[in-house]
C-alpha cells in the first residue's frame, strides 16, 4: 500500500475545519479522528464510532487513524485500578476494529500532552504559530495550564481536559512516586497486554513522541530522543508495537536528527507526523511552516528518507501556522486550515517528484 496522506479533524462541532473544505486539498485520503468528548480510560462504543463513520463517508475519507485514544493516569501512574482501564482500552481496540481502524496514535506523557507558552505568537509575516519560551517554563504548572485552557475558546483539547487540570495538585502527588525507570515499566505492562490483541485486531498502537522531548514541571518525559526510541522498540519487540514520529516534536531538541530514526526504524512507523520547527540561541522555539528553509527540522530530508525507505504507513502535516485572518477564537491553535493544505501540497510536491526520478520519468 502506497504511503497515506492524512489531515486531523477534530468532529461535528468541535472543529472549524469542515470535511467539505478538507475534501478541496489535493490527496487527502484519511481522516485522523478522534472521539473528543471522551474522558481518558473510558469505552468507545460502537454506536459513537458509526457516527463518524456516517459523517466521514460522503466524502470517501476512510478512518483507518485514530488520534488520540488517550491513557488514562491511573495506567502510566501504575496503581492497581490500571487493570480496569486497560480492559477498556482492549474493548475500544477491539470496537475500532470493526470500522478498519489500523492505527492507534498516543502519548504516555505525564499529566500534559503538548506545551508551549504562546498559542498566537507573530512570526513576523503577520502569522502567529505555537511558540515555546523557555524562561517562562517555571515551577508552576497551573498558570500554564490556565493559560492553555482560556485559549482554547471552549474547545476540546486532547490531553488538556479541564476535568484534570481542575485536580492538578492531586495529579502531581499521585506521580510523586513515578520515577523515569517506573514510567518505562508501566509502559511495558501497558504494551505487553495490549499487544496480543492489536495482533488479533490488526490494529498498531503508534506512540506519539514527548513534546517537548525533555521532563516538565518535574514530570519525566520518555520518547525524547533516538536511543529512547531504540529502548522503547525493543522492550516490546512486536511489529504492532510502533512509532508516531513526530518531527517537530523530537526536533525541539535541535540534537535530534529526524530523517536518521526515520532511516533506522521505518518499518517501525506508522505514523508520520511533519511539523517544522525554528531554534533560537536562547533556547526558545517557534514552529514554522512546513517549507524545509523556514524551520531547522529538514523537512525535506526527511520526506527524502521516507520515500528511500519505501515508507506505506499514513503521514499528516502536524501543526501549522494561522493564516489569512485565523486566530484565537476562531480557530484551533495549531489547528487552521490554510496552513496545514499548504503543508500538504509542499509534502506532495517533494513526494511526487520522487515518485517520478524514482520511475525514471
Ligand atoms: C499532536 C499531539 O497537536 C499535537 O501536537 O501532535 O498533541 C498528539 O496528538 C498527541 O500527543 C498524541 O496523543
Ligand atoms: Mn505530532
Amino acid at each position: 500500500m502506497p504511503m497515506q496522506m492524512g489531515f486531523r479533524w477534530y468532529g461535528e462541532g468541535n472543529d472549524q475545519v469542515s470535511l467539505a473544505d478538507i475534501k478541496q486539498i489535493p490527496g487527502v485520503t484519511s481522516i485522523v479522528w478522534a472521539l473528543h468528548n471522551k474522558q481518558p480510560g473510558e469505552i468507545w462504543e460502537k454506536e459513537e464510532i458509526a457516527q463518524v463513520q456516517k459523517q466521514l463517508e460522503p466524502y470517501g475519507f476512510n478512518m483507518d487513524v485514530v488520534e488520540s485514544v488517550n491513557v488514562h493516569d491511573d495506567i502510566k501512574i501504575g496503581l492497581p485500578t490500571r487493570d480496569k482501564y486497560i480492559e477498556n482500552y482492549i474493548q475500544t481496540i477491539r470496537n475500532l476494529k470493526d470500522f478498519g481502524v489500523k492505527v492507534i496514535c498516543y502519548n504516555f506523557m505525564p499529566i500534559f500532552d503538548w506545551t508551549r507558552t504562546d498559542l498566537f505568537h507573530p512570526i513576523g509575516d503577520g502569522s502567529t504559530a505555537l511558540y515555546y519560551q523557555k524562561d517562562m517554563i517555571q515551577d508552576d504548572p497551573k498558570v500554564m495550564a490556565d493559560y492553555i485552557l482560556k485559549n482554547l475558546n471552549g474547545l476540546t483539547f486532547p490531553g488538556w481536559e479541564p476535568e484534570r487540570m481542575a485536580r492538578l495538585d492531586e495529579l502531581f502527588a499521585a506521580y510523586k512516586p513515578v520515577t523515569k525507570e517506573k514510567l518505562w515499566e508501566n509502559l511495558k505492562y501497558f504494551l505487553e497486554k495490549l499487544m496480543p490483541v492489536c495482533r488479533e485486531c490488526d490494529i498498531k498502537m503508534a506512540i506519539h513522541m514527548d513534546d517537548p522531548p525533555w521532563d516538565i514541571f518535574g514530570l519525566p518525559r520518555l520518547m525524547v530522543d533516538g536511543p529512547a526510541i531504540d529502548r522503547f522498540l525493543s522492550m516490546v519487540d512486536d511489529p504492532y508495537n510502533c512509532l508516531t514520529l513526530c518531527s517537530g516534536s523530537l526536533n525541539a531538541n535541535p540534537e535530534n536528527n529526524v530523517a536518521s530514526i526515520v532511516r533506522k526504524h521505518c518499518d517501525r512507523i506508522a505514523f508520520a507526523h511533519i511539523r517544522n520547527v525554528k531554534h533560537f540561541p536562547n533556547g526558545d522555539f517557534s514552529e514554522a511552516s512546513h517549507r524545509e528553509c523556514d524551520g531547522d527540522t529538514g523537512i525535506l530530508d526527511i520526506l527524502r528518507a521516507y520515500h528511500d525507505c519505501g515508507f506505506e504507513g499514513y503521514i499528516r502535516p502536524d501543526h501549522g501556522r494561522h493564516l489569512w485572518g485565523e486566530g484565537p477564537g476562531t480557530c484551533r491553535p495549531g489547528y487552521g486550515l490554510y496552513d496545514r493544505a499548504l503543508g500538504v501540497m509542499y509534502m506532495l510536491g517533494a513526494w511526487d517528484l520522487m515518485e517520478k526520478e524514482k520511475a525514471g520519468k
